[in-house]
C-alpha cells in the first residue's frame, strides 16, 4: 500500500508519522525516493543535504544524444526519442531560464490593506525560483521572482527552454523544469524517476539543459510548470514554479490577463515563525496582485493552485461561464490544475479577489481588483 502523505489517518504512516504529519505546517515530501517530513525550520537544511547526495541516474546525461540505455530492464528504456521540430509556419520560440536564489518578502508593506492593519513580524525567506535569462545567459532579462516568467508560444510552435541550474551554496542540488500541457517525449519530461531518469530530470548545479516542447492544438491553455527534481517538492514549494500559456495562431488573447498562484508558504520552507498564504508569494490586499482594467475590456484571470491544499477563487461582482457552461463566482482549483475566468468588464469599482477557504482568506489569499 502507498502512504498517502495528505491523509495524516494513513494507517501506512505510522502513529510517529500521524502525528509529525497531522501537526500544523508540516508536510512529507521525497528526497530522490525518500520519504521526510518537513515539521520545522531545519528540516528543509536536512532535505537539501541528501539531495545534494543524490547520484546521478545512469540514463541521466547532461544531452539527451548522450544518454546511453545501459540498464535495459524493459523495451522503455532501449527507446530513443529525437527532438521534435515546429510544424509547418511554426517558430521555435527559445527562452533562457535559470534557476537561482532570491532574498523573498512576503508582506513588503508589512500591511493588510484590506483590514486597514499592521501585518507584524518578518517575512523575507529564501526562495528558489526561476528567472528569465538573455539569451545565452548573458544578462538577467526579469527579476528573480515568485512566479517564474510566463513562457508563451502558438499552436504549431515548440517551445525551445534553455535551462541552468545556478543554484549554489547550500540550496545547489539537482532541479528540472517539468511542464504541463505541452506534449514531450521522456527525454525532456524533466521529472526524476530514479534509474528510469531521463536526461531532462537531473539537471544538477551548474549544468545547462535544453527542453523542447511541443505546442500541440490540445495544449492550448494556461499551465504550470514546475521543479521535477529529486526534491521537487520542497523546491517547488518555495517558489520553483511558473506559467506556460499556449494560444491558437493569431488568437491576441483578453485585453487584460494576469495568472494567479495560489499557495502557500509554511514555516518549514522559509523558516518563519508563521504560515502565509499567497498570490505569486505575496500575502494580504495591498501585496499581492492589484488587478486593473477598465469597463468593456475582455479580462481572463488564470488561475492555479500549487500546493497541498484546494482553494476557492471568488472575484466579488463578477461571475463568468465555467467549462460546462453554468455559471459560477466561486470555483474550486485544486493542485496544479489551472481554471480561466474570462468575462467582459462591465462593472467598475473596487472589488475583492480572494480564496474562500476563511482560513486561508484571513491568513493573506487576497487582494484587489480595480476596475475603471
Ligand atoms: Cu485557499
Amino acid at each position: 500500500m502507498t502512504p498517502d502523505p495528505l491523509d495524516p489517518f494513513d494507517p501506512t504512516l505510522g502513529r510517529r508519522r500521524f502525528l509529525q504529519v497531522g501537526a500544523a505546517g508540516a508536510f512529507l515530501c521525497s528526497i530522490g525516493g525518500q520519504d521526510v517530513v518537513l515539521g520545522k525550520a531545519g528540516d528543509a537544511a536536512k532535505a537539501d543535504a541528501a539531495a545534494r547526495n543524490v547520484a546521478r541516474p545512469p540514463l541521466a546525461r547532461a544531452r539527451a544524444a548522450a544518454a546511453k540505455p545501459k540498464a535495459a530492464v524493459e523495451p522503455t528504456e532501449r527507446q530513443t526519442y529525437v527532438t521534435p521540430s515546429p510544424q509547418p509556419g511554426g517558430r521555435a520560440v527559445e527562452y533562457w531560464i535559470q534557476a537561482t536564489t532570491v532574498q523573498w518578502t512576503i508582506v513588503p508593506t508589512k500591511r493588510d490593506d484590506w483590514h486597514g492593519v499592521a501585518i507584524p513580524g518578518p517575512s523575507t525567506f529564501t526562495a528558489t525560483v526561476y528567472q528569465q535569462m538573455t539569451e545565452g545567459f548573458a544578462a538577467p532579462f526579469g527579476p528573480a521572482q515568485i512566479p517564474g516568467p510566463r513562457l508563451r508560444a502558438e499552436v504549431g510552435d515548440t517551445l525551445v527552454v534553455h535551462f541552468r541550474n545556478n543554484l549554489q551554496g547550500k540550496l545547489a542540488q539537482p532541479v528540472t523544469m517539468h511542464p504541463h500541457g505541452v506534449k514531450y517525449n521522456p527525454e525532456y519530461d524533466g521529472v526524476y524517476i530514479g534509474d528510469y531518469t531521463r536526461a531532462g530530470g537531473f539537471i544538477a548545479p551548474g549544468e545547462e539543459f535544453t527542453y523542447t516542447w511541443e505546442c500541440v492544438p490540445e495544449a492550448v491553455g494556461t499551465w504550470p510548470y514546475h521543479d521535477h527534481g529529486p526534491n521537487h517538492t520542497l523546491n517547488t514549494f518555495r517558489g520553483m514554479f511558473g506559467s506556460l500559456t499556449i494560444r491558437e495562431k493569431g488568437d491576441p488573447g483578453p485585453d487584460v490577463e494576469q495568472v494567479l498562484f495560489m499557495h502557500q508558504l509554511q514555516p518549514p520552507v522559509t523558516g518563519l515563525k508563521r504560515s502565509y498564504q499567497c498570490f505569486n508569494g505575496r500575502a494580504y490586499a495591498g501585496n499581492t496582485p492589484i488587478l486593473r482594467a477598465k469597463a468593456g475590456q475582455r479580462v481572463g484571470f488564470h488561475i492555479i493552485g500549487m500546493d497541498n491544499n484546494f482553494h476557492d477563487f471568488h472575484i466579488h461582482g463578477h461571475r463568468w461561464k465555467d467549462e460546462a457552461g453554468a455559471f459560477v463566482d466561486t470555483p474550486s482549483v485544486g493542485p496544479n490544475e489551472t481554471i480561466t475566468v474570462e468575462f467582459v468588464e462591465d462593472n467598475p469599482g473596487r472589488w475583492l479577489y480572494h480564496c474562500h477557504v476563511f482560513s486561508h482568506q484571513d491568513a493573506g489569499m487576497a487582494g484587489w481588483y480595480l476596475v475603471e
